[in-house]
């Protein structure tokens, strides 16, 4: 039933949630300032821990972020998340904008200027959800959930920058996928999340849904689907956030899982797949009711960067902030539990 109570089901999870111990907020939570106007200003305060400069949990704690997505660029990681602009006594999301952040050392991030709203797409009117950007041939394309404003339901569009930074414009001028192009589910929200991965040939995919997991492939142009759109079977509780990154000859394709969600993942020796459940990856991200993962590799370490409801008091399902945390693989490829911290990862060179 969750497919047809999404919405109700954040309010009610924002009351349950409320009965919820969180134990991974950071001591160094800020009050959040919305109304920040610095174009470029360093967003958190790194915490030190002995000899080891470490960045802490929550990693940016003047604003609230969610639903990040990450790349490497040139020697950085560039972070891009949603901005959660609910007030205290509104229990569901405001997201107008998406922010980018940058860092040389995964410790110090440095917010740069708003580089993409809503308002940037003429055919969207509100919502600016879950997102991910990829680079291919020197330009950074943006793939972005918003609700559109004439055909009911939420939609992907793609906007498109040559640097990482921004400034970044709508690619098309209309919506790369819409709900009516999905027929897998009535639900008006499943078509939310997008997840673009470009294989080793240069093929480029994109994953995304919210209860059906959807996927097609994109022409080479990265702003049209090529081909039809095929569902992904076999997820169990799949609910949202699709990830997918290849290590080795191994596909990982992860998710939210359940509501609230942890993270579970599957593997492939195919980006087609088929997808064999691996099982579950991340927990309840404490008093968030979604948890919505980014894996990255950076200089020799592997990350999972996530959201929670950790900067204290007003942080929660509405008021999220992204967290780091580290990723370590067996030996045979599947991937260890992740532990979310307090203390965050370690600086690195
Ligand atoms: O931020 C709004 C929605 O919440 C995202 O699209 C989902 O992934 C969940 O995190």
């Amino acid at each position: 039933m969750m497919k047809h109570t999404y919405k109700l089901s954040f309010v009610l999870s924002a009351v349950v949630t409320g009965f919820l111990g969180f134990t991974g907020c950071s001591t160094s939570a800020t009050t959040p300032l919305a109304t920040a106007t610095a174009p470029v200003a360093t967003a958190t305060a790194a915490t030190a821990d002995g000899e080891v400069k470490r960045a802490g949990n929550p990693i940016i704690t003047h604003k609230f972020t969610a639903d990040p997505a990450a790349i490497v660029h040139d020697d950085k990681v560039y972070l891009y998340a949603g901005h959660d602009e609910a007030p205290d006594d509104f229990h569901f999301y405001r997201m107008n904008e998406w922010l980018v952040f940058s860092s040389e050392d995964m410790v110090d991030w440095k917010e740069h200027p708003v580089p993409l709203k809503v308002s940037d797409f003429s055919w969207a009117k509100a919502d600016a959800w879950a997102a991910h950007v990829v680079e291919k041939e020197g330009k950074f394309y943006w793939y972005v959930t918003v609700e559109h404003d004439s055909i009911p339901g939420k939609a992907i569009g793609v906007a498109v920058a040559d640097n990482p930074t921004g400034p970044f414009k709508d690619a098309r001028g209309s919506a790369l996928i819409t709900n009516d192009m999905t027929r897998h589910t009535d639900i008006s929200w499943d078509d939310i999340d997008p997840a673009v991965f470009i294989d080793d040939d240069g093929q480029a995919y994109i994953f995304w849904g919210n209860t059906v997991m959807h996927y097609a492939k994109l022409k080479d142009n990265m702003i049209e689907l090529d081909g039809p759109i095929h569902k992904i079977e076999g997820l169990p509780h799949f609910t949202e956030a699709p990830w997918v990154h290849k290590k080795d000859d191994w596909y990982y394709l992860t998710y939210a899982y359940q509501f609230p969600e942890k993270t579970a993942y599957a593997m492939s020796r195919s980006i087609e797949g088929p997808w064999e459940y691996k099982g579950i990856l991340n927990e309840l991200a404490g008093n968030s009711n979604t948890n919505h993962q980014a894996i990255l590799d950076f200089k020799g370490n592997s990350y999972f960067i996530y959201h929670t409801g950790g900067i204290q008091p007003n942080g929660g399902s509405f008021r999220r902030s992204v967290a780091i945390d580290r990723l370590h693989y067996n030996p045979d490829g599947t991937l260890k539990r992740v532990v979310m911290t307090t203390e965050g990862v370690e600086e690195v060179q």
